[in-house]
């Protein structure tokens, strides 16, 4: 894993500064017009604040900073499956890539953007969780607009089949309040009710636990947080699925990284490929999901 000296040459002054983040694990932080954050652990984005606007993602305070534990918060990568994993439920829930180190393979400025670009390779580790071989490149350019893009390739001589998600917390005022838009007439698997299939009628409103997989979807939603007088647009490519998810009292209060009462503060709306979307890649070729957020 790269030392903190072998990554200030990433360093730009007054736009890039490499750190020691919490408890130590090395952090990239965007500090121009727009300013962004992302951890080498899991390529962990965990903060972007755009020019005039708040901090937009959501970070829990109670998370952990530890390097077998996810950050609960920003945008934990999942990978190489979402939630349990079907065949163990021993293994961690939704993959190992947000718990491992990734590389960091280059900083460059854009306009007055930053683009920072990680990469993941499979290894004897990953192989005993999953026995494909893979590269992944996550792709990240914090500016007016958050854009994510992670790239998955084959390197392996069989074909391998992947679910991913990008699963983006927000930061909201009151979450009694907010709408998402964009999902009317959708299709959706209700995880709160026997993942009984259902279909989206209106806006989205929160009142108790939400977590729904919304099916082959490929239009932007909206996220409507009248008390913050903000609207986030999620457009995404390449990506079928959807994820809408706040936990409610009791899931919050179960969760030791979660604090009790920080529920209301936050929702996730996660750009993914899951369960019958899932991503099949023949040898040696790619595929590409990407996340666009913007706030007005
Ligand atoms: O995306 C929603 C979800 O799958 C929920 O079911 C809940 O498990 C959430 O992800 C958080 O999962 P985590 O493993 O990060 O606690």
């Amino acid at each position: 894993m790269s030392t903190l000296s072998d990554l200030q040459q990433f360093a730009i002054p007054g736009l890039v500064e490499l750190a020691a983040g919490h408890n130590n694990l090395p952090v990239v932080r965007i500090v121009g017009k727009h300013k962004g954050e992302i951890y080498l652990h899991g390529a962990h984005v965990t903060r972007w604040q755009p020019a005039g606007q708040s901090e937009v993602l959501w970070l829990s305070q109670k998370s952990m900073w530890e390097e077998n534990k996810p950050i609960r918060g920003g945008v934990p990568i999942c990978f190489p499956w979402f939630g349990p994993n079907k065949a163990d439920a021993k293994l961690p829930a939704h993959g190992f890539a947000r718990t491992l180190p990734w590389s960091l393979l280059s900083i460059a400025p854009q306009d007055d953007a930053v683009t920072v670009v990680l990469s993941l390779t499979s290894n004897t580790e990953t192989k005993k969780l999953w026995p494909n071989d893979f590269v992944l490149k996550f792709r990240v350019t914090f500016g007016k607009t958050l854009t994510m893009s992670l790239e998955l390739t084959n390197t392996g001589p069989a074909p391998l089949t992947a679910e991913e998600a990008l699963h983006t917390y927000f930061s909201v005022a009151d979450v009694h309040k907010v709408s998402v838009s964009g999902l009317t007439e959708i299709r959706y698997i209700d995880k709160t009710d026997n993942m009984s299939e259902k279909t989206q009628q209106g806006p989205i409103t929160i009142t108790s636990e939400t977590d729904r997989v919304y099916l082959n979807t490929t239009t932007p939603t909206r996220l409507d947080d009248p008390s913050s007088n903000r609207k986030i647009e999620i457009a995404k490519e390449g990506s079928k699925n959807t994820v809408v998810w706040n936990p409610w009292i009791a899931k919050a209060k179960a969760m030791p990284d979660f604090g009790d009462e920080e529920w209301p503060h936050m929702i996730c709306i996660e750009t993914c490929n899951v369960a019958a979307s899932s991503i099949t890649l023949a040898p040696a070729q790619s595929h590409t999901m990407t996340a666009l957020i913007s706030v007005s």
